[in-house]
């Protein structure tokens, strides 16, 4: 029984791990999407989940199951693509890991062991969504959803965020830093700006009054910081509001670490509207300047990638969400889209699509009748060139 489940579930995962990947034939023009999902809970090493002692495990039974694979902070090194994903126990608790490809969108392999942070923080009960930023300053830092137990309410489920934050040089030694403290009560999805302004260091926050509520908290900001070592935050000034009737209209956050282009810093971010069948988060895409990381100057209209097909699908339907994106010296960029809190994706594009894409594609303009109106000029031009 042991041997042949054994073998069984050993052949799955290696045939799992070495399965190509392919592009998707859904066209846009902006980004390639891949069809396969690079990360999901049977990438999951056997002896991550499995007691493998025939003594103790007859069976071959699941002793500590991994219930889903996402979001996931990405980085390139010496040439190799580095995922720190999000992995999530059936007990519900997420954990880190790093998982390696020679491609960046197929063979993707975890670690042997996960990240085992330093535990720093006595109340905190879970982690989970770190975004990884190669600094200037010659360190890798990774910012991350420290969770704990609201004490102060009386409900159960009330809990607190904040931005918990490490820094490595080779994502295997981990030194913990006192987590962010910002003039918000709760952050999420805080990210670390890669280069220092005025010799400070740049935070992307989300401020936000309650655990999932943004409250008063109007969308993504920005503060800076003086010592990174005691991580305090000035004033956060809203640099990409939400906004009534958009994408953004419940909540937004800042996704993957901006990418630098000749034109202005790219950001991917998330967004949130309400519906009757619960919250849609989509991926949407502005560019903030190069001398003002405060002063965003191009915002195409909607959304970037949005969960297509079998990808609305899984824990937490109807969500897209990019935490992570490699941008390479060639051009060429991979994003790691997370489909549904269950998986992870890629979509790869380069710096000059993405920039024409940000740069070209015309904004919203806020109300159904300019909208159609922004159609029709379109159309208009289109037919003109079509007829000729
Ligand atoms: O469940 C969707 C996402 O919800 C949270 O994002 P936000 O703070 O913007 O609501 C995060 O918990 C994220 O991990 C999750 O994917």
């Amino acid at each position: 029984m042991f041997e042949d489940s054994y073998k069984k579930q050993l052949a799955k995962y290696e045939e799992l791990i070495r399965k190509k990947n392919y592009i998707s034939d859904e066209y846009n023009g902006i980004y390639d999407r891949w069809v396969n999902p690079v990360l999901t809970r049977d990438h999951a090493p056997l002896f991550w989940v499995y007691d493998m002692n025939k003594e103790t495990n007859p069976y071959f039974m699941k002793r500590l199951g991994v219930n889903a694979v996402f979001n996931a902070g990405a980085i390139e090194l010496n040439g190799k693509f580095y995922l720190v994903a999000r992995v999530e126990g059936y007990d519900r608790k997420s954990f880190f890991a790093v998982a390696e490809s020679d491609s960046g969108v197929e063979g993707f392999r975890f670690w042997d062991y996960p990240i085992e942070l330093p535990d720093t923080q006595p109340e905190e009960t879970n982690v989970y969504d770190m975004r990884l930023t190669k600094h200037e300053d010659g360190y890798i830092y990774g910012v991350f959803c420290s969770e704990s137990k609201d004490t102060e309410s009386d409900d159960l489920s009330a809990a607190v965020a904040q931005a918990g934050i490490v820094r490595t040089r080779d994502l295997k030694n981990w030194e913990r830093l006192p987590n962010l403290k910002t003039c918000s009560p709760q952050q999420r999805n805080v990210v670390l700006h890669p280069e220092f302004i005025d010799g400070k260091y740049g935070f992307y926050t989300r401020p936000q009054d309650g655990f999932i509520n943004t409250g008063s908290g109007g969308g993504i900001g920005f503060a800076l910081c003086e010592d990174i070592l005691h991580p305090v935050t000035g004033p956060e000034v809203i640099i990409h509001k939400r906004r009534y009737h958009t994408l953004t209209e419940a909540k937004n956050g800042a996704g993957a670490v901006p990418i630098k282009t000749s034109k202005g810093w790219i950001h991917i971010a998330h967004g949130v509207r309400s519906t009757a069948a619960g919250l849609r988060y989509v991926t949407y895409a502005f560019a903030t300047s190069l001398t003002d990381p405060t002063k965003v100057i191009a915002e195409p209209s909607g959304y970037f990638i949005a969960p297509y097909g079998e990808e609305r699908i899984g824990d937490v339907s109807n969500v897209a969400f990019v935490n992570g994106a490699i941008a390479r010296e060639n051009g060429d960029i991979y994003i790691y889209y997370a489909a549904s809190d269950t998986r992870l994706h890629v979509a790869t594009t380069t710096v000059d699509r993405l920039t024409d894409y940000v740069f070209h594609t015309p904004e919203d303009p806020l109300r159904s009748s300019l909208c159609v109106q922004q159609r029709c000029e379109l159309i208009r031009r289109n037919l003109m060139i079509m007829k000729n």
